[in-house]
Formats: structure tokens, C-alpha cells, sequence
């Protein structure tokens, strides 16, 4: 199980780089603003994990620069599962005037990102 399961995810992550989607060009200016927003965001996520790469892929097709946090790592996973409620990535973490939110499911996330900077 754990042998398909590592070869699922090379496969995913193979298909993911292969079809990279494209980044949009800004003018440095307008991608500098954007960056400002989106400091408050990161993506606790696995490298491997089809959701996670779901997340990511709409991410890099926006242009948006999240940072992404391994909730593979323990450190990470106990911040994810204390303060977000619960061990699932994605999970993004929005940090607003010191109010923090977290936001599960990938179709949520990514309408989040798409409703907030498209
Ligand atoms: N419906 C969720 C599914 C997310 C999901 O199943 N994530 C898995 C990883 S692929 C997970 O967090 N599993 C808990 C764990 O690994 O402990 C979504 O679309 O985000």
C-alpha cells in the first residue's frame, strides 16, 4: 500500500512538473502590490498530495507567491492540528490585522484565491 501510494505520488508530481501551468507576467510594480496581499497566506500541504497539487497548480496559475508550510514535518503538523482543528491539507492559513483564519478543502481555497485576487 505505502510502495503505491509513494509511486501514485511521483506520478502525480511528475505529471504536475511536466504540465506546469503558466505563470501570469505583471509589471513588477502590480506583482510587488499583490505579493503585499498575499503575505499573510500560507498553504500547510504535502508535496505529494493530489489536492495539494490541485491548490498549487491554481496558485502558480494566478501568480499569487504563497508560501507553502510541509505539515509533513512535526512541528508543522501540531500548529496545523492545534490551531486549524484538525490534521487535512490543504489548509490555508489566512493571517488578516492579526486575525487568523484557516481554510480547509482545496475547492474552497481555491475559490477563496480566485474570488479575493482574480
Ligand atoms: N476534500 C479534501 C480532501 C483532502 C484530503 O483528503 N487530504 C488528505 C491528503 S491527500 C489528508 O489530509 N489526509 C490526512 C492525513 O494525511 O493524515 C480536499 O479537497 O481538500
Amino acid at each position: 500500500m505505502f510502495i503505491i501510494r509513494w509511486l501514485l505520488g511521483r506520478i502525480i508530481l511528475t505529471l504536475n512538473f511536466i504540465f506546469a501551468p503558466k505563470k501570469p507576467r505583471r509589471p513588477q510594480a502590480e506583482q510587488a502590490a499583490l505579493d503585499a496581499q498575499t503575505q499573510g497566506l500560507s498553504l500547510y500541504q504535502y508535496p505529494a498530495c493530489p489536492f495539494c497539487v490541485k491548490v498549487r497548480r491554481a496558485v502558480r496559475r494566478q501568480g499569487l507567491n504563497i508560501a507553502t508550510i510541509d505539515a509533513k514535518q512535526a512541528a508543522n503538523k501540531d500548529t496545523l492540528v492545534s490551531q486549524g482543528g484538525k490534521l487535512q491539507v490543504p489548509c490555508l492559513r489566512i493571517e488578516t490585522d492579526g486575525q487568523v483564519t484557516w481554510l480547509y478543502e482545496s475547492s474552497e481555497i481555491i475559490d477563496y484565491l480566485e474570488l479575493k485576487f482574480a
